[in-house]
């Protein structure tokens, strides 16, 4: 009988690099799936994450920064390009603004682009905890001027206690699902694989101890992934980098830095698969895993 009303959406979290995509995905879901940093170009790839909201189920695309890339960079390249393909698979689009910077001329060149998908749209004016109210009423009579119907107020980080929005976009998201059926099974939370989260989880303890331009000239594969007997899970990860110089940095001061990344990657990695894990990082210099990892010839 409940079958029949189960539903389903597929909505894409789009914005600008850096105004929250990632940590409000997890704050809707109530689960880490996606990585986050402060550092922009955090996420690479669409990840979707699945959350049950009574009969509907939320699919959320986490999709990497959209922007114009303004370096002739490979990456950026991909990136971007992923990002577009993944919102052409949504039914709905949630464009995220960062409250400190409003309606500002990326967000709108962005929102320009993005009304030729011709895809319902709301807009989540994120980290409303760094603003007055006064600002917030301005974006907020900016974004009404541009006709969007639902504008969301939210706070991705839950700083603010009480009111952060994300029990509102929950109900909302969910009464946007409006195709039948459920596309996963009641307790799949991501599409994506526990081993490619678990290098996702290595990759964003990097991006928080490495500076500059190091955590993007870097990937990390999965070697083996093993489940003992004991059910521990023994893990191989490479991170591969591109200079020999690269590898020293990483690997820090007898080996103190790549410890640290082990200890805290295992730890995340552990309470995502409520298990205790072995991890094992390799450091491996391959010049060209960008080109072979997007499959690029040029
Ligand atoms: N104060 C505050 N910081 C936030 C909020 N949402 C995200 N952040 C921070 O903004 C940074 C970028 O977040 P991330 O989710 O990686 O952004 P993305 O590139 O859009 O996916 C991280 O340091 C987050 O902790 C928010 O609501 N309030
Ligand atoms: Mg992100």
């Amino acid at each position: 009988m409940t079958k029949l009303t189960k539903k389903h959406g597929v909505i894409a979290i789009v914005g600008a690099p850096n105004v929250g995509k990632s940590t409000l995905t997890n704050a809707i879901i109530e689960q880490k799936i996606s990585i986050t940093s402060p550092k922009v170009q955090t996420t690479r790839s669409s990840i979707r994450a699945i959350y049950n909201h009574d009969q509907s189920q939320i699919i959320l695309i986490d999709t990497p920064g959209i922007f114009i890339p303004k370096k002739d960079k490979i990456l950026e390249r991909v990136i971007a390009k992923n990002a577009w393909q993944a919102l052409r698979q949504s039914n709905h689009i949630c464009f995220v603004i960062d409250a400190q910077n409003g309606l500002n001329h990326q967000n709108q060149q962005i929102l320009n682009d993005l009304a030729k998908e011709n895809i319902p749209t709301t807009i989540l004016i994120n980290k409303i905890d760094l603003v007055k109210k006064s600002k917030l009423l301005d974006i907020i009579a900016n974004c009404a001027n541009l006709n969007f119907n639902d504008i969301i107020p939210v706070n991705a980080t839950k700083s603010l206690k009480d009111d952060n929005g994300i029990k509102i976009l929950q109900k909302f998201l969910a009464s946007k699902c409006q195709n039948p059926d459920w596309l996963y099974s009641e307790d799949q939370i991501s599409d994506a694989s526990i081993k490619f989260l678990a290098e996702e989880i290595t990759r964003e303890k990097l991006f928080l101890k490495l500076d500059q331009e190091l955590p993007y000239s870097l990937c990390v594969k999965t070697d083996s992934f093993q489940h003992l007997d004991n059910n521990d899970i023994k893990i191989h990860q490479t991170i591969f980098v591109l200079k020999e110089n690269h590898k020293k940095i990483i690997i820090g001061k007898r080996g103190s830095l790549l410890k640290e990344i082990g200890i805290e990657a295992r730890n995340e990695i552990s309470q995502l698969c409520q298990t205790k894990i072995h991890l094992f990082l390799f450091i491996k210099i391959r010049p060209n895993w960008m080109k072979d990892e997007f499959n690029i010839n040029s």
